[in-house]
């Protein structure tokens, strides 16, 4: 499949921030309390923030590694020569002066090339600019043609004009990539050349503001005809070679949410720079900085990406189009930073951007930029998802029906009116008390990592190198990875401020003890070991409760736990519903145990023959089904009638409590808190992987209510994993679980979480897509049977189907069928499992909306060809566990 990419952003979440939830009441509040100036909000009270996008981006996970490899040496250091290196291979200019913002960049050029009386011409310029220049008394003449097709260009009659008439009053002449019209618009290369040219002949500098030349190069490829073969960069080092000096803030294109730099390769220049940068920011080789910053730049230098730039640009105008299509007027050509509204056409007076933006706040908490007559909506990068976008336009179409009073002015800044300005309405805002239908997702993003788009070729080329086995895949070769949703989640920047709090000490640390302290807690067992995963906690519970030969009943199986089971000597029974094993039968709880099997069982081989039941919350292997409240409280019933102790695996226990409060009659009015503390006190102990519900990365534990079974488990786990005040983790591990712990209850975090898998299944449904129904919680289950209905099973079709869609979109999936069940102990016979299955699992809040489109399409590609699909031979065979090192040939 070829993408027309970039339709999904070129980019996964690596860290999220939660969003403020703020009740309209509270907005009431505190929009009084900002003098009904949106400006004046503190962003805490802010749900979706649209003001103003510089300096406000996501910085990738390199950006953030860059942070920490500031070298704070106050003179020469390693990040400025990394910084000089990538400024040089971007712009082609040797001498580099950092500075501590695009203001001070702007502050030293105006210095080190004008003198007093004298002008700055250019086009439409940046109103930090304007204030520099009305400080030293000089003063900007704005050139801009506006009636241009670019409509940043330069009118050049008005320039040639000028600099016959005046030029010794011209101090330089400078370009903003964005002018500062409409949202930010460009000028063409021909405009630029023919402004250098005008700028030569009469010895004046020609100064380029390169804060978002990456855009607007990207804007000049796509609209000049002339330029539609050459790449970005080489569109940015031809508009760099124009001019004499390039000055940018690292808050525009460049993501960054401080500093800025000034190029030059004249000798002479640079020696000027240097002797003001140190009076006003700090040495020429820090510039106002710390080094952190200046790596972060330097990174966000190399890696600025033509499909990201395409991205953000896309997502504009699909907001610029969607809002004209309500009615709303925005100006046209969308903004490279944003888009303009005009204000003027939905209410009266003066200061109508500021009432719709205070209406927009009220209604929705979204907060738009009131600038003069026009609200600016600007878009930070690789922020917002396409849900959040999606909530913004309801709210926009929502408010116009909403009246929306003028506003008076009671309090003015001449200066900085917009920011600063308070008002009274003439009027009343009237309460909505509007329920939107789109629920976005409750963070916003604060770190991204790169995704890696493949050819088919390299596919194949990899997936063979793989024999046929998606574990054996190199991530760096998986463009969306449904592998799992095992220790893959985004982490929270609550959760990272916390592991770096963490103190790495040795003994019962203050880590253990908020983990410990915090399990107790939220799951309400008394005894909490710490293991590094969900499989350690596996092995210490079954070696610990289970004697040779005794059974052990669980609601279908999952490859560790068996393979603990039966290692600890005991013999694995699945008393699920016969429902779990029929992809297409709906039940809302098909991961119920059948108490009658579950009773047969300890009739035929006694109370005491059996070690326990262990019950499975959102029950993996049968597709991430859930178990009710009201079969958990029978089983535990039973459990408690034989004296058989009740052991949960909870890994996925807080999505289970999002399906009980979902579909379980009775449950919708209960927290999920709630629901989740009753729901653990039927359990005499649990065992969790929290690589799942946890949110983090790594990680697991048992927790049990009884003190003598504790200390034997601390015992047995201390030869395995590690001191019992840690299980083998570091002790930020530790704290990072009892963070996630606490944000895995919240219900607005659930919902978005299970809409998402709800929303892939929907997507292949409608094809005609044979999956396991309903949905489950963590993943979309594919019935390879019926899709493959031509191959038998011991030709793997779960295997080669997973094969096929990584081949097809670069999507990584796993197969949950015959490979995954492994052979019968006793006749050495392929265990013939009833599913046959492909897990596409949906890691947590990780990817966006637009990320499972794309998937769905691969998967539809593999659909329309599924007759012509051919079976697999296994080639190699591991003793246990075989799926995950496998190996095999297609079939000829
Ligand atoms: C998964 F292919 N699950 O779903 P650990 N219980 C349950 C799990 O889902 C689980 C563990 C215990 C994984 C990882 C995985 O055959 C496989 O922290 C309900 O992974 O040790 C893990 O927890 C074990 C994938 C594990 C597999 C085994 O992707």
């Amino acid at each position: 499949m070829d993408y027309s990419y970039p339709k999904a952003a070129p980019y996964k979440v690596k860290i999220v921030e939660p969003l403020p939830h703020l009740s309209e009441a509270q907005r009431q509040e505190a929009l009084i309390q900002a003098g009904y100036n949106v400006w004046r909000l503190r962003d805490d009270q802010v749900f979706i923030d649209l003001a103003d996008a510089h300096g406000n981006g996501a910085m990738s996970q390199a950006q953030w590694a860059g942070l920490m490899i500031g070298d704070e040496a106050y003179a020469g250091s390693i990040n400025f020569e990394h910084l000089q290196e990538a400024a040089q291979a971007r712009f082609g200019k040797r001498y580099l002066v950092p500075t501590h913002a695009g203001r001070g960049a702007e502050h030293l050029v105006l210095l080190a090339l004008s003198h007093d009386g004298q002008q700055v011409v250019g086009n439409a310029p940046s109103p930090t600019l304007l204030r520099l220049l009305e400080r030293y008394g000089r003063t900007y003449r704005d050139l801009t043609d506006a009636a241009s097709a670019f409509p940043g260009d330069v009118n050049l009659q008005a320039l040639e004009a000028l600099l016959q008439e005046a030029a010794e009053q011209i101090a330089y002449v400078v370009l903003h990539a964005a002018a500062w019209v409409q949202g930010g618009q460009p000028f063409s290369l021909a405009n630029a050349r023919a402004v250098a040219e005008l700028a030569r002949a009469y010895q004046k500098p020609l100064v380029l503001d390169a804060t978002h030349v990456f855009t607007q190069a990207l804007i000049l490829q796509e609209q000049e005809a002339d330029l539609k073969a050459h790449s970005v960069f080489a569109i940015v080092r031809a508009l760099a070679d124009l001019a004499d000096v390039v000055y940018l803030s690292a808050r525009g294109d460049l993501g960054c949410h401080v500093g800025g730099f000034i190029l030059t390769n004249s000798e002479a220049d640079y020696i000027r720079l240097r002797s003001l940068v140190v009076v006003f920011e700090g040495l020429h080789t820090y510039g106002g900085l710390a080094g952190r910053d200046i790596e972060a730049i330097a990174v966000a230098l190399q890696e600025v990406s033509e499909d990201e730039l395409r991205f953000h640009r896309g997502q504009l105008q699909a907001l610029g189009h969607r809002l004209r299509a309500l009615g709303y007027q925005v100006a046209e050509p969308v903004g490279m930073v944003g888009l303009s509204l005009d204000a003027a056409v939905r209410v009266e007076g003066e200061f109508a951007a500021h009432a719709l933006a205070a209406a927009l706040y009220l209604l929705a908490g979204v907060r738009g930029g009131p600038r003069g007559t026009h609200l600016h909506l600007a878009l930070p990068r690789r922020v917002y998802t396409e849900h959040h976008l999606d909530y913004v336009v309801a709210a926009l179409q929502a408010l116009q029906t909403v009246p929306v009073p003028s506003l008076k002015l009671v309090e003015d800044h001449p200066l900085q009116r917009d920011a600063l300005a308070r008002f009274r309405p003439e009027g009343t805002f009237e309460a909505t008390a509007w329920s939107p239908e789109v629920q976005p997702e409750p963070y916003r993003i604060k770190a991204i990592e790169p995704l890696v788009l493949t050819t088919r070729a390299q596919r194949e080329a990899a997936l063979r190198e793989a024999g046929w086995n998606t574990f054996l895949l190199r991530s760096q070769d998986v463009y969306i990875d449904f592998l799992t949703d095992s220790g893959t989640s985004a982490m929270s920047s609550v959760q990272w401020a916390e592991m770096m709090r963490a103190a790495e000490t040795l003994s019962y640390s203050a880590a253990y003890h908020r983990f410990v302290e915090t399990i107790q807690e939220v799951y309400g067992f008394p005894y909490v070991l710490p293991t590094h995963q969900g499989r350690a906690a596996e092995h210490v519970l079954s070696q610990v409760l289970i004697r040779p030969g005794q059974y052990v009943a669980n609601n279908m199986y999952f490859t560790t736990t068996r393979e603990h089971q039966e290692r600890a000597g005991g013999i694995f029974v699945d008393v699920i519903i016969d429902e779990a094993h029929d992809p297409a039968a709906h039940h809302p709880f098909k991961g119920n145990m059948d108490p009658e099997k579950l009773r047969d069982l300890i009739r035929r081989v006694g109370p005491e023959q059996v070690a326990y039941v262990c019950l499975e919350l959102n029950v993996n292997m049968a597709g991430g089904q859930p178990v009710s409240l009201e079969n958990v409280r029978t089983v535990a019933q039973l459990c408690r009638e034989f004296g058989i102790p009740l052991i949960f695996d909870a890994t996925r226990a807080a999505e289970n409590a999002y399906f009980i409060k979902a579909r379980e009659p009775g449950m919708q009015d209960r927290a999920i808190p709630d629901i989740f503390r009753e729901l653990m006190s039927y359990a005499d102990g649990i065992t969790v992987s929290a690589k799942k519900d946890l949110l983090v990365n790594i990680g697991g534990f048992l927790a049990v209510r009884d003190a003598a079974l504790y200390r034997r488990m601390e015992q047995f786990a201390l030869r395995f994993e590690g001191h019992p005040a840690d299980g083998g983790l570091a002790r930020r591990d530790l704290v990072a679980m009892a963070q996630g712990a606490r944000e895995m209850l919240d219900v607005n975090y659930l919902r978005s979480r299970i809409e998402q898998v709800a929303y892939l299944a929907a997507a292949l449904r409608k094809a005609g897509v044979p999956i396991v129904e309903p949905p489950g919680g963590h993943a979309v289950f594919i019935d390879a049977r019926r899709f493959l209905p031509h191959l038998p099973q011991d030709q793997f079709p779960a295997q080669r189907l997973a094969g096929e869609i990584y081949l097809a979109a670069g999507v990584r999936a796993m197969e949950r069928g015959i490979v995954s069940a492994g052979r019968d102990p006793e006749t050495g016979q392929h265990k013939y499992p009833r599913l046959e299955l492909v897990r596409l699992t949906i890691p947590r809040r990780v990817y966006t909306q637009r990320h499972l489109d794309v998937a769905a399409e691969g998967i539809l590609d593999v659909f329309a060809r599924r007759e012509q699909i051919g079976g697999l031979r296994m080639v190699f065979e591991p003793p246990v566990l075989r799926f995950f090192t496998a190996r095999f040939e297609p079939m000829a």
